[in-house]
């Protein structure tokens, strides 16, 4: 029997895609920017059945590329030509929240939101969130360790998973799905499959952690000089322990996120440094937030939100980046790392990089924009052909020499594996690979993901 008609037994003859328009929306990432054919898209529903795709492929020597909500941003959910696309969005089982645990078990396909929404009814919430909340799933967020919004207070998916199940190249299930605060048991291989990227299992549901939610929430958007005041501002608002999010964006991004979205600047002027800050506590923290910033010299400009349609009002210019940034062009997405001490001066040189990168005349502007309590800035470069990356290396090495790393929270993907030795020793490798080739020894889960097939 025919790999394809093995599938359809296992999963139904509706689930297995092969028509090419059908498999479209499959094999083509957000970004527009990686592409590549599916051999076919498999769809199962159910952790079983996921166990018996992965054996029959395994026992093919057909490569799988697990899919989740296809937006991650480094091509690691996409073909590059020929594979299995493996898509669990059909998982949507959600557990009832366990409040006494404060936890709940979602299966891979369950989004970001519906996670959130559950957390809370029950009175509690989930420490995850990025811009991508609808259609980020379970099972993609766990696979790439995904950070957002929220780490500088709760942490990157990686601190919110207690727990996993997976599928191993060979079909075997394992369970880590106890939720138990103190298991030392072994290895830790939750920790090891949260941010694997489909390289070594397929992850089918997961256990999380879930948080008292702070009652309430201030937020203020500040126009500053420069990132260097930001820096310094930072240091400050650091000591604020109501401190839940720390957002930068610059005046280019501003003014796309304007013409894209049609919005009103927030206040008038143009400025250097753009700086979202929001505060959430047990008790409200508009009061030290304020006079925090009514004494700080670094502030030029300011605006105010407590109420929830007014917060989001603000964060609309930091989230809204990405789709304005997509609808001006594909860009070259570069999410980094930087120590805070080198990031004045990695935003003062990576312009001119990527400028220097190009050939002459070429039209290639990077706009910034990111999580500057984490040190991460998304660095998004518009102009290059989707596989001219010589700004690509340009940036990466920059951040290689400031001591930062080439992947904040989007992970290695494709996009990045050429670059993976910049910031991983060869030691480092070799103990990857070995792990590795330890769990898939045929090399078939994600191929080319994190690590170049050449
Ligand atoms: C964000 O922080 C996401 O909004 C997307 O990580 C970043 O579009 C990007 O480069
Ligand atoms: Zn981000």
């Amino acid at each position: 029997m025919s790999l394809e008609s093995h599938l359809r037994t296992l999963v139904g003859d509706s689930h297995v895609i092969t028509d090419s328009d059908l498999k479209a929306s499959y094999e083509t990432d957000w970004t527009r920017r990686f592409s590549g054919n599916a051999r076919l898209v498999v769809r199962p529903a159910r952790t079983a059945e996921v166990a018996a795709v992965v054996k029959a492929c395994t026992s093919e020597g057909v490569p799988i590329v697990p899919q989740g909500g296809n937006t991650g941003l480094v091509g690691g959910s996409v073909p590059r030509g020929g594979e299995v696309v493996l898509s669990l969005r059909r998982l949507v089982e959600l557990s009832p929240v366990d409040t006494m645990a404060a936890q709940v078990t979602a299966a891979a396909g369950v989004s970001i939101a519906t996670v959130q929404e559950a957390a809370r009814e029950a009175g509690l919430m989930y420490g995850v969130d990025l811009a991508s909340r609808d259609s980020a799933t379970v099972g993609g967020t766990v696979a790439t360790n995904a950070g957002g919004l929220r780490v500088l207070r709760y942490g990157a998916t990686r601190a919110q998973v207690v727990g996993v199940e997976a599928v191993f190249a060979n079909g075997d299930v394992v369970q880590r799905m106890t939720g138990l605060t103190k298991d030392n048991t072994g290895y830790d291989l939750a920790g090891l499959l949260t941010g694997s990227e489909g390289t070594l299992a397929v992850i089918t549901r997961a256990r999380l952690k879930l948080w008292n939610p702070p009652v309430a929430r201030a937020t203020a958007l500040l126009g500053l000089d420069s990132i260097a005041d930001a820096i310094s501002l930072l240091e400050r608002l650091r000591t604020l322990s109501s401190l839940d999010a720390l957002e930068a964006f610059f005046d280019d991004g501003m003014q796309l996120v304007c013409d894209h979205t049609g919005m009103s600047p927030p206040f008038p002027g143009s400025f250097g440094c753009y700086l979202l800050v929001e505060c959430a506590g047990r008790n409200d923290p508009t009061e030290e937030l304020a006079t925090l910033l009514d004494d700080s010299p670094e502030v030029r400009a300011a605006a105010f939100a407590r109420q929830r349609p007014e917060r989001e009002a603000l964060w609309r210019y930091r989230e809204a980046h990405t789709e304005s940034i997509s609808a001006a062009g594909v860009p070259h997405k570069l999410d980094v790392t930087l120590p805070l001490a080198r990031m004045v001066e990695f935003e003062a040189s990576v312009r001119g990089a990527v400028a220097a990168a190009a050939s002459p005349g070429d039209d290639v502007r990077a706009i910034l924009f990111g999580h500057l309590g984490d040190g991460n800035l998304h660095v998004n470069v518009l102009g290059p052909a989707d596989d001219d990356e010589r700004a690509d290396d340009a940036v990466l090495r920059l951040v290689a020499s400031l001591g930062g790393s080439i992947s904040a929270e989007h992970g290695i993907g494709v996009a990045k594996a050429p670059w993976l030795h910049l910031t991983r020793s060869p030691a480092d490798i070799a103990a990857m690979l070995a792990i590795k080739a330890a769990l898939d020894p045929q090399g078939i889960m994600n191929p080319g993901a994190i690590f170049s097939l050449t």
